[in-house]
């Protein structure tokens, strides 16, 4: 049983990490000189914390319930699951995630890197930085996670056991809930613009669309194909310009399931930022971001081809298995990003892309987003090549 001890402030970090020495990575926790909460998403308490030579430990504590909806209780033991993705993505790929130092089960809080030399891909974007290198080095990313927890990259009963290792019900929940139901239905988490009420409308009454939304909620219910990040859109990336660094941050909704998911979050967000580069006359950079995806999945591919000469059994993983598997990720990730880019402009946790904008323009970037969406919600395996999709957002821009 987990032994919860208190909710940590700025004020108790510093003798919290006094008494937990090995929790503290490089800082020196005798000369602690600062301890910030800098906590800015829907869900967590996240401390920086400084010593006196400069080093830094980042501490993210568990909150009983959503940082943004007190009345919204949620297990504390996401901490734990986010321990585990952390820990295990570290050891596939470490250059693209926080270094991890460790994790305090009777806190539930992790103990991180500090990357405040990085800044976070949404913001960098919204500014009009738009840090390209990171499609490419995000979808090598999900494709080393994505093989090496994979059937092909680890045997059958080591995998069942880390599977059961990583369940996360709790937030499987929210995302089965936030993503792909309550936008197709009245609930209280939805909200629009006025000027956009057409455009819900007729993406609600778009049969095909939804079904195919119907579907993709059921292989993210059934599939464990491998152990997603779970929540990659753009605000969970930090970026350095600086040896074009990118590390994946904050994956407590990651549980195994469809590999698409994780690239389809990155589409999403890019379809996001595009279509606000669009509104704002940035007509050159909503281009470049609209493409972006082409390099997200050719760089998963990469990636994927490059581990299967080592894959688990070669005597049925043949290389139409490869070729099949690849194919139906392309088709996920698109369908996958639609969910996602619309579940942002229709449904809970809206994004400051959008919502940074003038009212005019924040529904004119709606309906883009939404009518993108469409398109990439009904790609299916013989037609979901990246370029082709993206060629077909491209053109929404007139
Ligand atoms: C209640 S949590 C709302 C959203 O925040 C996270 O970033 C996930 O995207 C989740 O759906
Ligand atoms: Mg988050």
């Amino acid at each position: 049983m987990t032994l919860v001890t208190d909710q940590l402030t700025s004020g108790t970090v510093a003798a919290y990490l006094a008494a937990r020495p090995h929790l503290a990575g490089p800082v020196d926790p005798a000369s602690i000189v600062s301890v910030d909460e800098v906590g800015d998403g829907n869900l967590n308490l996240v401390f920086i914390v400084k010593d006196a030579a400069g080093n830094g430990v980042v501490v993210k504590q568990s909150l009983p319930h959503v940082r943004v909806d007190p009345t919204w209780p949620l297990t504390r033991e996401r901490a734990a699951r986010e321990a585990v993705v952390l820990g295990a993505h570290e050891r596939i790929d470490p250059a693209h995630v926080p270094g991890f130092y460790g994790f305090d089960a009777d806190a539930l809080a992790l103990s991180i890197e500090d990357l405040s030399d990085h800044s976070v891909w949404r913001g960098e974007l919204n500014a009009g930085r738009l840090h390209p290198y990171a499609a490419a080095q995000l979808g090598e990313y999900v494709g080393a996670v994505g093989f090496a927890t994979s059937v092909f990259g680890t045997p059958g009963p080591e995998r069942r056991r880390r599977i059961a290792e990583a369940t996360n019900p709790e937030l499987s929940e929210i995302t089965e809930d936030l993503v792909f139901t309550e936008p197709y239905v009245d609930h209280e988490h939805n909200g629009w613009l006025d000027a956009n009420a057409d455009d819900v409308r007729e993406l609600r009454a778009d049969r095909a669309f939804v079904r195919e939304m119907g579907l993709a909620k059921q292989r993210f219910q059934e599939s464990t194909q491998s152990l997603m990040h779970g929540d990659l859109h753009t605000g969970s990336v930090f970026v350095r310009a600086e040896g074009e660094s990118v590390r994946a941050f904050d994956s407590e909704f990651g549980t195994y399931g469809p590999t698409g998911f994780d690239l389809g979050a990155v589409w999403a967000n890019l379809v996001i930022a595009a279509a606000r580069a669009h509104v704002l006359g940035r007509t050159a950079d909503a281009e470049t971001l609209l493409r972006l995806p082409v390099q997200l999945v050719d760089a998963f591919e990469a990636e994927f081809r490059r581990r299967w000469p080592d894959r688990v059994d070669p005597r049925v993983y043949g290389d139409e298995v490869l070729e099949h598997t690849l194919a139906q990720v392309r088709s996920d990730a698109a369908v996958y990003g639609a969910a996602k880019a619309v579940r942002r402009i229709v449904g809970f946790s809206k994004v400051a892309d959008i919502l940074t904008l003038p009212a005019p323009k924040q529904a004119e970037a709606a309906r883009l987003v939404l009518r993108a969406a469409r398109r990439l919600g009904t790609a299916r395996l013989d037609d979901s090549d990246p370029r082709t999709l993206t060629a077909l957002t491209v053109e929404l821009l007139g």
